[in-house]
């Protein structure tokens, strides 16, 4: 056992700044790979669960909070769809969720860790579901930093990040030079959506990643929601674009064709999230 996760009287924890967050469960699986520990829990409260290097990636009833918050506010509202990249993603959720809309031609999704991969479709089938047998899907198991730097200009509609906190082998994902080269990747009109971390348990990386994103782009708004598994419960998504914030206004028809499927996400609960920053983030962006 690392000294990230205790694993007494069948509590798996993660820790986090002198808190720890966990679930009653056993563990199935708790191996190395080439990037990082990999564990898989099955619990009474929340099913089968993830956890990378310590920290709770997903888990069974509680993934739609996070992967419907990350992926419908960018892809109801981007004016097109045809294409889209995500990097990190491994457990399937997010690819799931793009593939929802009709209008999604292609879904390339670069993952650097092929283990994370085959083993939440051996383990946590749900997560990923229909999304690993679709013709649109493409998984390519690469650093998803190496391929957004190789890729040529205006290559994608949307682009998610969907990757871990910044430590590991998510480090680079929360940096300027990376946030550049996916503009230049993006077309035109699209849109760009990260996990931007809790604005109580991670909020310097929080506050961080906003202003970088408006440095870069013309418009870019967190909104915020619930993980109850991750570090405080309280969690943000980031949106960005360039001469429109797209990711505003949704898409009508599209909304109606997905919205039932949601356990979380609708245009008037966006609404809503995009007008939840707390006052000290608000304070701190204006500094
Ligand atoms: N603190 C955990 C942040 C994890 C964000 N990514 C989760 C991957 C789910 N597809």
């Amino acid at each position: 056992m690392s000294d990230s996760i205790s694993n007494q009287s069948n509590w798996i924890d993660e820790y986090h700044n002198g808190v720890r967050y966990g679930l009653d469960c056993k563990i199935l699986v708790d191996e190395q790979s080439v990037h990082q520990r990999i564990t898989i829990i099955e619990s009474s409260r929340y099913g089968k669960g993830l956890l990378l290097d310590g920290c709770w990636m997903t888990t069974e009833k509680q993934e739609k909070t996070y992967h419907e918050c990350l992926v419908h506010p960018a892809l109801c509202s981007a004016v097109k769809i045809n294409k889209i990249l995500i990097i990190g993603g491994g457990d399937g959720g997010t690819a799931r969720e793009c593939l929802l809309y009709k209008d999604v031609k292609q879904v390339d999704m670069i993952e650097i860790d092929e283990k994370v991969v085959e083993l939440s479709k051996k383990y946590l089938p749900s997560i990923g579901d229909n999304a690993w047998k679709d013709p649109r899907l493409n998984v390519i198991i690469e650093n998803g930093i190496h391929w957004v730097f190789k890729c040529n200009d205006d290559s994608y509609d949307v682009i998610i990040i969907d990757g871990s906190d910044p430590k590991g082998p998510a480090k680079g994902l929360f940096n300027k030079k990376f946030f550049e080269e996916c503009k230049r990747v993006l077309k035109p009109k699209g849109i760009l959506a990260s996990q931007s971390e809790s604005p109580e348990s991670f909020s310097e990386v929080h506050i961080d990643m906003i202003k970088l994103m408006r440095q870069i782009f013309d418009f870019a708004d967190p909104l915020y929601g619930w993980v109850p598994i991750y570090p405080s419960g309280w969690w943000s998504w980031l949106f960005a674009s360039d001469k429109t914030a797209y990711y505003l206004t949704p898409n009508k028809v599209r909304a109606e064709k997905i919205c039932n499927t949601c356990e979380i996400w609708s245009t008037k609960w966006q609404e809503g999230a995009f007008k939840t920053m707390p006052a000290f983030i608000e304070r701190r962006l204006s500094l």
